[in-house]
């Protein structure tokens, strides 16, 4: 298994549109293990192959305490939603931020498994919000495009200071 890079705000890749998983193969399932793996060790609960540079309909999450039930949804599609839930929310591509996000308390996806299989599931509370925040980032979209541009500009302006510190300090550590 290897970690996968994730791409960080403002990188235009996080913009990409993914096309749907047409092929169930080694090499999937590979991909599946790498994304379970890059999520569990930058300890998010889910990651969406968006995240990786890759741009394909497919995410992986774990909402449990334990960390220890992984789930895989190929192709998502959301059948139905209702009510209304804020949820404070944090991305790995967006590190450091939260913000409140206002999503759907209850919906039924539609997706494939990793064995081919296409299942039905009702979520709500965090599984539902995951699923939504995930299924953005598909469609090229992050939790902090439902933020004011003023704000989005304030986080743009945070990343870069934070990987301005994080490049000195690597610095510092080359020379002492
Ligand atoms: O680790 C994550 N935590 C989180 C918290 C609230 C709402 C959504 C999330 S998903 C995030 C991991 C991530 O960036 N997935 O795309
Ligand atoms: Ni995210």
């Amino acid at each position: 298994m290897a970690k996968l890079n994730i791409l960080e705000f403002p990188d235009p890749r996080l913009t990409t549109v993914a096309s749907a998983v047409v092929v169930f193969d080694e090499a999937l399932k590979l991909l599946v293990a790498d994304m379970t793996e890059t999520m569990y060790s930058a300890h998010g609960i889910g990651l969406a192959a968006t995240q990786v540079n890759v741009h394909k309909r497919l995410l992986v999450l774990d909402v449990s305490e334990e960390q220890n039930q992984p789930r895989v949804y190929i192709n998502p599609d959301i059948l139905s939603r209702s009510g209304e839930q804020s949820h404070e929310e944090g991305c790995l591509s967006v590190p450091g931020i939260y913000a409140s996000v206002k999503r759907a308390e209850n919906i039924t996806v539609r997706a494939v498994g990793i064995d081919g299989i296409s299942f039905e599931e009702q979520l709500e509370g965090l599984h539902a919000v995951c699923i939504q925040h995930e299924m953005d980032h598909l469609i090229g979209r992050l939790f902090v495009d439902y933020l004011s541009p003023l704000k989005r500009n304030m986080v743009r302006k945070k990343l870069e200071k934070q990987r301005k510190v994080a490049s000195q300090e690597a610095e510092d550590h080359l020379v002492i």
